[in-house]
């Protein structure tokens, strides 16, 4: 499958459209189409691919409104076994489900793509570029609104790393606060921000 402006501009993207509205609530259903928008801007701000960025954008909450038999009915198919902290938080499912859903429903086969998804609620250590733009854009997309938004705003157009180190920081402050668990993947994620800052300043 070759993501390329033709395909982005093409009918299938109208029928992902579609599935959306038919899959989300009219909140989330714009919510996709912002971080679609904003991850393509990004991605040609760090140098990601415009086209890939639009689409995981477009898709990455696809299985947001998901039931929970739903959930479990996509984990069993595809062989997902959650580990006990993604048993405890059911806000990190939609990015396993939905990874699986892009690949085996709507056959979209570029790994990028589908990782790109896979991560985007946790982010992980060492993210290629599409991986770090959907999981900004997911944080900066037009319909966002939440305290910090501005200055996020603001970070994601100086520096791809300083942005990841705020949105992480927010988010696993967020998480103590509510005295939720920290997936490792976010862990992983934060560490390697820091020690790549560590060793820039050394
Ligand atoms: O799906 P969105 O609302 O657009 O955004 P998202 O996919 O980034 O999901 C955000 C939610 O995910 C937010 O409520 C916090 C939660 N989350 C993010 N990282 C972790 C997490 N929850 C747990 N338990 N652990 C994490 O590491
Ligand atoms: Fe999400
Ligand atoms: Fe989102």
């Amino acid at each position: 499958m070759l993501i390329d402006e033709e395909f982005i501009n093409s009918k299938i993207i109208d029928e992902y459209k579609l599935l959306l509205k038919s899959r989300l609530n009219e909140k989330r259903y714009y919510h996709s189409l912002c971080v679609a928008d904003e991850a393509r801007r990004l991605a040609a701000l760090y140098g990601a691919d415009e086209n890939k960025a639009y689409l995981a954008g477009l898709l990455h909450d696809i299985t947001k409104n998901a039931t929970v038999a739903e959930h479990l009915q996509i984990f069993g198919a595809f062989d997902i076994i959650l580990t006990d902290v993604e048993k405890s938080g059911e806000k990190l499912w939609h990015a396993i489900s939905g990874a699986a859903y892009v690949k085996h429903y709507l056959d979209i086969d570029d790994e990028e793509i589908v990782s790109a998804i896979r991560y985007h609620t946790t982010a992980r250590a060492d993210m290629t570029k599409l991986q770090a733009v959907l999981y900004l854009a997911d944080f900066t997309s037009a319909d966002r609104d939440y305290d910090d938004v501005d200055v996020m705003r603001r970070l994601v157009d100086k520096s791809e790393d300083e942005a990841l180190m705020y949105a992480l920081k927010y988010t696993i402050n967020e998480l103590i606060e509510k005295g939720a668990a920290i997936h490792p993947d976010t862990v992983s994620a934060y560490n390697f921000i820091v020690l790549k800052g560590l060793k820039n300043e050394g």
